[in-house]
């Protein structure tokens, strides 16, 4: 049943945006097709090679829209202090006040859809709802693969006590001089306007599962995190599961559809999928964090994705797949930079322009995406979607960083592993606009993402240690240290199951450690059929504590941006490193 709320609250927002027409989706196949048919009339969607890439397209995005704006991104909370140093603010009443005159007429000659959506499977108690009114239907074909979209929203809403996130967006002119992506916490309520862009534009993904989210969890004894979350069997069949927080474009999907190398795989270790993005952690009654991942596809980044480096997303995007921003071959399929199939004559570039591999430019969007649904992945978990979730054993942090963090280290214990995490500092992506390979602090990768004061962010971490008996363990972990060349050390991709292996077994009492000033880094790695240097390895697991002596002092003035809501404890946990780094331990690797 529709709540007559909604269609007040509709019925609002068609009197404001001035649509053509209202349409209300129920999620049917009968309406994928209708739909996909009209976004191509529209010029919307790119029908690509049906017999290659069946029921595919491609979407060029307006070439200024084509990444999260982090600038224009506010958390619109009553004080600002609740917002917190990291993020924009404006006030509920200046952000409506702004916003409202963009909304005003907007949609005249389009249509508004009404896209009611479940973020969690359809019928848990966890499970959130959300309705997105929107302009766009790439945005409306999108939702319908990355979230569970329909009319099955309205039984949910039912069942959750009509809790419920509002979420309006229209792509407005796309000026970036008029966008804004506004969330209301106080009000669950999210208003996107200028952008058809993914994270700024669907808004399922970052705003709701992940900044509305975080707000949700804070008060309801939860977390939303920006995190990977994977199945892991070692050859003893023991399967454990593991969540992994990596800012943007630091190979989250590669992580998450992992394939064992070779010698792993003879030796029977198995890996599965459960989520490659975001992942909503719940005590459970046995006293352990078990996570559900909330969305049901992948809006994965195409440049780098080949049958070499994550065969599992190739499969998983061959069929049913929206591309946004991809380069397009003659025979209509598609291509990027470092696709397993070499450029070919006759490429369009994104923009739909002739290409030549030797123009100098790139021929795929640097930020491409490709939206496929999960249940196509050929290496995703059997119980990806139970509503109960899966017992998280360990908790990784992954900076990209050149220099300095180990491959892995492990944290002492819960707290020491959140100061790990609030203190995550790693190089720049294009996953948002601006400049890339920039250091920045992107605390438990979450810096875009956190939807309150990080300070009191980094808090409710805290107490989540103590909720449960048994938390998971936490490891910081650097896939992307560079030799003196430049070039990086380790060869990463399905090598980093090695790297799991070893936190796995440290979550089962086993597995051999050095104590250094940040905690422990592995004795060693099984490193059967891989050819790395000793000298590459030591460089990668050494714990220089002069350098971390400079990270320390380079954390305070992060830290103090947060003034006295900073936890004591985190604090705590930097006067330890000072002083352990003030030792000058000399760092062995044995
Ligand atoms: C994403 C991002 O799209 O983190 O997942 O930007
Ligand atoms: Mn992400």
């Amino acid at each position: 049943m529709i709540p007559e709320s909604v269609r007040v609250w509709v019925e609002e927002v068609r009197a404001l945006c001035q649509p053509e027409s209202v349409y209300w989706c129920d999620g049917s196949e009968e309406e994928r097709v209708r739909l996909t048919a009209q976004a191509v009339q529209d010029g919307v969607l790119i029908p690509l090679n049906h017999d290659k890439l069946p029921n595919s397209y491609l979407h060029r995005s307006d070439p200024t829209d084509v990444a999260r704006t982090e600038q224009v991104t506010f958390i619109c909370s009553r004080a600002k202090d609740d917002a917190g140093p990291t993020n924009n603010w404006m006030s509920p009443e200046d952000a409506r006040a702004k916003l409202t005159p963009l909304y005003a007429g907007a949609m005249r000659g389009r249509t508004l859809y009404v896209v009611p959506f479940v973020m969690g499977p359809v019928g848990s108690p966890f499970s959130k709802v959300g309705i997105e009114l929107t302009d766009s239907l790439y945005v409306v074909l999108n939702m319908r693969i990355m979230t569970r979209m329909g009319a099955a929203a309205w039984g949910q809403l039912e069942q959750t006590g009509g809790e419920l996130t509002k979420c309006l967006h229209s792509l407005g002119d796309l000026s970036p001089d008029r966008r804004f992506i506004c969330h209301f916490p106080d009000d669950n309520a999210i208003w996107s306007i200028g952008s058809g862009y993914g994270g700024n534009a669907l808004l399922g993904k970052k705003c709701l599962a992940l900044r509305i989210a975080s707000v949700l969890g804070r008060d309801q004894g939860w977390m939303a995190e920006h995190m990977l979350i994977l199945a892991v069997q070692n050859p003893r069949g023991e399967k454990r599961y593991v969540c992994a927080a990596f800012p943007s474009q630091c190979g989250k999907t590669n992580l998450a559809m992992v394939v064992p190398p070779p010698a792993m795989l003879e030796k029977g270790w198995k890996v599965w999928t459960v989520g490659d993005d975001i992942a909503w952690l719940r005590p459970g009654p046995d006293g352990r964090l078990w996570a559900v991942n909330p969305e049901a596809g992948f809006f994965g980044v195409a440049p780098g994705t080949s049958n070499a480096t994550n065969p599992n997303a190739i499969a998983a995007a061959s069929r049913n797949t929206i591309f946004t921003n991809v380069a397009l071959k003659p025979d209509g399929t598609v291509w990027w930079e470092g696709h397993h199939e070499p450029p070919v004559d006759g490429i369009l570039d994104w923009r739909g322009r002739p290409w030549s591999p030797g123009s100098g430019e790139k021929a795929a969007q640097p930020n491409s995406r490709f939206t496929a649904p999960a249940d196509q992945c050929p290496s995703i978990a059997p119980e990806w979607q139970d509503p109960a979730g899966v017992p998280i054993s360990a908790i990784l942090f992954d900076a990209r960083r050149p220099n300095v963090v180990p491959l892995v280290y492990q944290a002492r214990d819960w707290q020491h592993g959140t100061f790990i995490g609030a203190t995550l500092a790693s190089e720049t992506t294009a996953a948002a606009t601006g400049k890339v390979g920039v250091l920045r602090h992107d605390p438990m990768a979450m810096l875009p993402f956190c939807g309150y004061n990080m300070a009191d962010y980094f808090g409710h971490w805290l107490e989540m240690g103590t909720a449960v008996a048994h938390p998971p363990l936490i490891f910081g972990v650097n896939w992307f240290g560079t030799g003196e060349d430049g070039r990086f050390l380790w060869p990463g991709f399905g090598d980093n199951l090695r790297v799991l292996d070893w936190v796995l077994e440290r979550c089962e009492g086993r597995g051999a450690a050095i104590e250094t000033p940040i905690g422990n880094v592995p004795a060693a790695l099984d490193l059967d059929g891989l050819a790395i240097a000793p000298a590459a390895l030591e460089r990668l697991l050494r714990v220089v504590p002069e350098q971390w002596a400079a990270e320390a002092q380079e954390q305070v003035s992060f830290l103090e941006r947060f003034g006295d809501r900073m936890p004591a404890a985190i604090w705590a946990e930097h006067a330890k490193l000072v002083a352990a780094t003030a030792a000058r331990v000399p760092a062995t690797v044995e």
